[in-house]
């Protein structure tokens, strides 16, 4: 595959989708394709299985449901829009992907790590990203951006001990895949942080 998988990650209200617009506006410049995804989603089923996790109504989902849900979507992404376009040479910029079952599913809900590696084995084969940006900032700043935003979803009603657990469990993966990640202090003001990413960027540009 000729194109790069540019995952970005983090806690709610980290910045995720605002910075996204910004990576794919600095991408797109330098005259490449980019196709700008996200997960749980990024197609017609995937987005009807994103409604059903995200729905308070299902406070309570069993967290092995929750788990396949996200591979199912998974799944059905990777194969209409990720490896179709990375089999035509463009670039794919997505809103969370694997990490963040690690994260959610494995850090904060406590499923084994090794189950999570089966499906992702399973589902992805060895397909992993070329770089994972994690937006970091402490749950309290990160929930209070969320919240300003008006209705709560299924994750975004969790506790903060949930929170907290998911930011560890990111931070951990960033100490052990250091190859692919980097660790962006979102807590900034926001052309501080894009000027982080900007950096992180540089050398896969030029790649
Ligand atoms: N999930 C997902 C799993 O459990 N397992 C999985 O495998 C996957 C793929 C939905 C949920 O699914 C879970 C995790 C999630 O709970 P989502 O919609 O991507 O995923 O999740 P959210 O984190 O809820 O997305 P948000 O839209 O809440 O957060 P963002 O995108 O990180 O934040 P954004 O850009 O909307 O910014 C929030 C607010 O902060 C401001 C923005 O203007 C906005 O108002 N802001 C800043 N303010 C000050 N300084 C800065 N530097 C700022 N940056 C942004």
């Amino acid at each position: 595959m000729k194109g790069k998988f540019i995952t970005v990650e983090g806690i709610e209200g980290v910045g995720k989708t605002t910075n996204i617009a910004f990576l794919h506006k600095l991408i797109s410049g330098t005259g490449k394709e980019v196709v700008l995804t996200r997960e749980p989603g990024g197609t017609p089923l995937g987005e009807a299985i994103r409604g059903l996790l995200l729905d308070p109504q299902y406070t309570g989902m069993n967290a092995d449901c929750e788990l396949q849900l996200m591979f199912a979507a998974r799944a059905e992404h990777l194969d209409k829009v990720v490896w179709p376009a990375m089999e035509a040479g463009h670039w794919v910029l997505c809103d969370r992907f694997t990490d963040a079952t690690y994260a959610y599913q494995g850090g904060g809900r406590g499923i084994d790590v090794e189950r999570i590696a089966r499906l992702e084995q399973w589902v992805q084969r060895d397909f992993r990203p070329d770089l994972t940006l994690l937006l970091d900032v402490p749950v309290e700043i990160g929930l209070e951006r969320a919240g300003n935003r008006g209705a709560l979803d299924r994750f975004e009603q969790e506790e903060v001990a949930f929170f907290e657990r998911v930011r560890q469990a990111y931070l951990e993966m960033a100490r052990t895949h250091d190859g692919r990640y980097r660790v962006i202090d979102a807590s900034q003001p926001l052309e501080a942080v894009q000027w982080q990413l900007a950096e992180e960027l540089q050398p896969e540009l030029k790649a």
